[in-house]
């Protein structure tokens, strides 16, 4: 396995980076970079280091990574949206985006400082004689900068993606409520590049696609600044990723001879506004703060009429006995109304008696979005979480939503019961192979070594027998999206050794 985890990173390395995939996603990504680099630190430190080197050369001079930087020996039609369509040496000049490179003008979560970490500590003398830390970290601090200063949309510490694709998880429900808002481009201004390569029952919707491109186009008219765009919302994993890099970054300072103190209080501070802002005790889980959504929009009075119709939802599903509702799968893009029973994942103060709330109620602060996303699993990763928190998120991983154990193997990305899951729809159930990395290493974190111990077998047989796969089905391990997928190859890797 470990050879041909080394071949599948291999063929897709350009020679400067790694490509998640030749045929989908024929680019150098941000996030995916990070876990790859992490992977191939075992195969070569050298390329490991290079890869995030590569990254780190496209940033902006506003500090921001950009999520895709483009393979100029790509043809434009190979994927959307292309260079062409981001623009980012014009539209992103006030914001400092590259003369010489073309990139996207959006982000993805903050990975990079965890895995320049971990790239270092695979061979620290290689690292050492390159100047490797010194280099970087001028740069990942700048990055840490731009989200803590500038996404910081919601004034409450925490940091706001202001696109879906910003948070990795493209077509999560929890952003269905959100998105809702965003008036979709039409069709025919775009082509769907990733159709030529991905099965559409697999993919997101075209409904989803026209809200990710006039996102998209409106942030590119406003010259990428932050602040007044209309998807703003904190994420758990984000937030939790951001924190993870922020103590990396503290133990980087120390090697480079400072105290990181200050880091580590800063990574400590978010912490706390992360519990402060999206924890639900109720629900043992975190949940997405919708930033442009009313309370009585997104939240209360939808709770309300979930919770009506749950009691009839949860018999049906309880007669099927855990096998999983494909009968109710949400195909089209559309919002599902009763998905969520029972559920508390609103803060009291937004709630009324009738459920329905008036404007003067609504928080200027937003509503937390009544999903049950895999999202909201991933803070578990942090060793500083209360340990309260740890026990009841791994309850949760554990429980009927999330079935780890019992009715899955691996972690689906979305609640097992909820009304738009779908096994095969990318970010709406399936189980992907960097979320399960992740929360083996929380599972060891905080000691839950059977747990742990079971998740990384589980990842390990599937990522071997789906050719590995991009994603799969959390309830058969069937492959899904591409396979020879470099994140799924390199994150094996660092399971293997
Ligand atoms: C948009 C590259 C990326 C991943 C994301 C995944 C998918 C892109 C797409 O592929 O997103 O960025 O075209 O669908 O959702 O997490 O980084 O692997």
């Amino acid at each position: 396995m470990h050879a041909r985890a080394a071949q599948v990173l291999e063929g897709n390395w350009t020679g400067t980076s790694t490509v998640p995939s030749h045929s989908l996603y024929p680019h150098q990504w941000s996030w995916d970079s990070a876990f790859i680099a992490i992977g191939l630190r075992h195969l070569s430190p050298l390329r490991a280091q290079t890869e995030l080197e590569t990254l780190l050369d496209a940033q902006w001079a506003d500090g921001r990574i950009p999520h895709i930087v483009f393979n100029p020996s790509v043809p434009l039609d190979a994927y959307f949206p292309s260079p062409d369509f981001w623009r980012s040496s014009t539209a992103g000049r006030a914001a400092g985006a590259p003369r010489t490179v073309q990139t996207s003008g959006i982000v993805q979560p903050p990975v990079h400082a965890l895995a320049a970490w971990l790239v270092h500590r695979a061979d620290p003398g290689l690292s050492r004689a390159r100047g490797f830390l010194p280099r970087v970290y001028p740069r990942l601090a700048a990055w840490h900068r731009y989200l803590l200063h500038r996404r910081d949309l919601g004034g409450g510490g925490l940091v706001s993606v202001v696109h879906p694709w910003e948070q990795g998880m493209d077509n999560s429900p929890a952003w269905d409520a959100p998105l809702s808002r965003i008036t979709p481009a039409p069709a025919r201004a775009f082509r769907r590049a990733d159709l030529d390569h991905g099965a559409p029952e697999d993919r997101p919707t075209d409904l989803d696609y026209g809200r990710y491109v006039r996102l998209a186009a409106d942030y590119r008219a406003g010259g990428y600044a932050d602040g007044e765009g209309g998807f703003a919302v904190e994420d758990p994993a984000f937030n939790a990723l951001l924190i993870a890099s922020e103590h990396a970054l503290a133990r980087i300072a120390r090697e480079l001879g400072a105290t990181g103190t200050a880091r580590h209080a800063r990574a400590q501070r978010l912490t706390t506004a992360l519990v402060d802002r999206l924890w639900d005790p109720a629900e043992g889980m975190f949940f997405c703060r919708d930033l442009r959504g009313g309370a009585g929009e997104s939240g209360a009075l939808h709770v309300e009429q979930r919770s009506r119709r749950s009691g009839a939802l949860s018999s049906e599903r309880r007669s099927r006995n855990g096998t999983p509702p494909t009968d109710r799968r949400s195909r089209n893009g559309a919002l599902p109304t009763d998905r969520h029973p029972g559920s508390s994942a609103l803060p009291t103060e937004h709630r009324s008696q009738s459920g329905a709330l008036s404007a003067e109620q609504r928080s200027p602060s937003g509503a937390l979005v009544p999903e049950r996303c895999v999202s909201g699993l991933v803070p578990l990763l942090l060793p500083t979480l209360p340990r309260d928190i740890a026990a009841a998120l791994v309850r949760t991983l554990s429980g009927p939503h999330f079935g780890l154990g019992d009715a899955t193997r691996l972690v689906p990305s979305y609640d097992l019961l909820g009304e738009a899951f779908d096994p095969h729809r990318y970010w709406r159930g399936p189980a992907w192979f960097n979320i399960g990395w992740l929360l083996e290493r929380g599972l060891r974190t905080h000691r839950e070594l059977p747990a742990a111990d079971a998740l990384r077998e589980a990842l390990l047989e599937t990522a071997d027998t789906s050719d590995f796969a991009e994603y799969v089905d959390p309830y058969t391990g069937e492959a899904c999206g591409v396979q020879g997928f470099s994140w799924t190859a390199a994150l094996t890797l660092d399971l293997l050794h």
